[in-house]
């Protein structure tokens, strides 16, 4: 873990900030070098705590997996800020913020390319069996039997839904693997050469990986369904490195089952921590425990700029990665 830099800022009074569940101890030490931390999961009894402490505190230091809803939002008469780890927010009601006048602000670009690799990697571990190979080996199996021969990438026409920020770094990636690129979003991208599909299903019906990268969120929620995994065919890969909401996940085990499409690589699941034991179970998945930005290196940075904003904006100084829904506008001056 990297050191997290010590900002020279001289607050005119202390700053109360909440988290909700224990961040990296390297956040939290940071955090408590330039403010006041109160730790909701330390408390004994939450709603003494937050009747106690929530009229107090200014600042709220959160991650994807500790929900900031509107009841609670309710109880912090003084919140200003909103700071999350990581680029997806879909935990946060943002307009719940927004109506209160808070700001939200994420993590994005430090990620982008710490969640393309995983992407890339997920898709390959996929398509040629990476991991169930490597229980073959372990099993003893080898000197018994070859490995059976694998699905392939070559050939392939690979769909991207979502060619925000992370998709576009995958998109990337995928050009150096000599597979042909479409995607589908809320609109052609006019500085992208790849096929724009102006629907998911037509997406689905044009390629044989669906790699989603969509945020998550009611806008996006179930997007995957039948009927796409039926059109992305029986030699399709799916491959979720975004939401676990973004795809229909019961619908994803049937077509799994049944021979509807061929594989899938999931990083994220509609109840993380707990997956189906149906996915559990088939031997043509590859799962990953939500670890697409989960390197040293890429925490530390997205650690680091959640203390960071927190500091540029009780100094002062505004949000640096406000999310797109927040109230700050710059000329409208600070509200720290
Ligand atoms: C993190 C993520 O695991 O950035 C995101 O949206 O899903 C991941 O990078 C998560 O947000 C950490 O709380």
């Amino acid at each position: 873990m990297l050191p997290f830099r010590l900002s020279e800022t001289a607050f005119m009074q202390p700053v109360d900030i909440l988290m909700l569940k224990a961040m990296h101890p390297d956040v939290m030490a940071a955090v408590e070098r330039h403010f006041t931390l109160h730790r909701l999961d330390l408390a004994p009894d939450a709603e003494t705590f937050l009747r106690e402490v929530g009229p107090r505190i200014r600042g709220l230091a959160t991650g994807a997996q500790a929900p900031v809803d509107r009841a609670l939002i309710a109880r912090l008469p003084n919140l200003a800020l909103i700071a999350s780890l990581g680029v997806g927010y879909d935990t946060i009601d943002t307009a719940a913020a927004a109506e209160r006048g808070i700001v939200v602000t994420h993590t994005p670009d430090v990620l982008t390319d710490e969640v393309a690799d995983l992407a890339l990697g997920l898709l390959l571990a996929t398509v040629r069996q990476i991991p169930q190979a490597d229980r073959h080996l372990r099993a003893g199996h080898w000197p018994h039997r070859t490995y059976p021969l694998t699905p392939t990438l070559r050939g392939r026409t690979v769909g991207i839904l979502g060619l925000g920020r992370i998709g576009r770094a995958i998109a990337r990636r995928l050009e150096g693997f000599g597979v042909d690129i479409a995607y589908h979003g809320r609109r052609p991208q006019d500085d992208v050469a790849h096929a724009y599909h102006p629907t998911l299903l037509g997406l689905a019906e044009a390629v044989d990986v669906l790699l989603v990268v969509a945020p998550g969120g009611p806008e996006t929620n179930g997007l995957v369904g039948a009927a796409v995994l039926e059109a992305l065919g029986p030699q399709g890969i799916l491959v979720n490195v975004a939401r676990g909401s973004v795809v229909d996940e019961a619908a994803l085990i049937r077509a799994l089952q049944d021979g509807t499409i061929l594989g899938a690589g999931l990083d994220v699941f509609a109840r993380e921590p707990h997956v189906p034991p149906e996915l559990i179970a088939m031997e043509h998945v590859v799962l990953l425990p939500h670890v697409g930005s989960a390197s040293v290196h890429t925490r530390a940075a997205m650690g680091q700029l959640v203390v960071d904003n927190l500091v540029a904006w009780f100094s002062g100084q505004g949000p640096l990665t406000p999310v797109p829904e927040t109230p700050w506008v710059a000329q409208a001056g600070i509200r720290a």
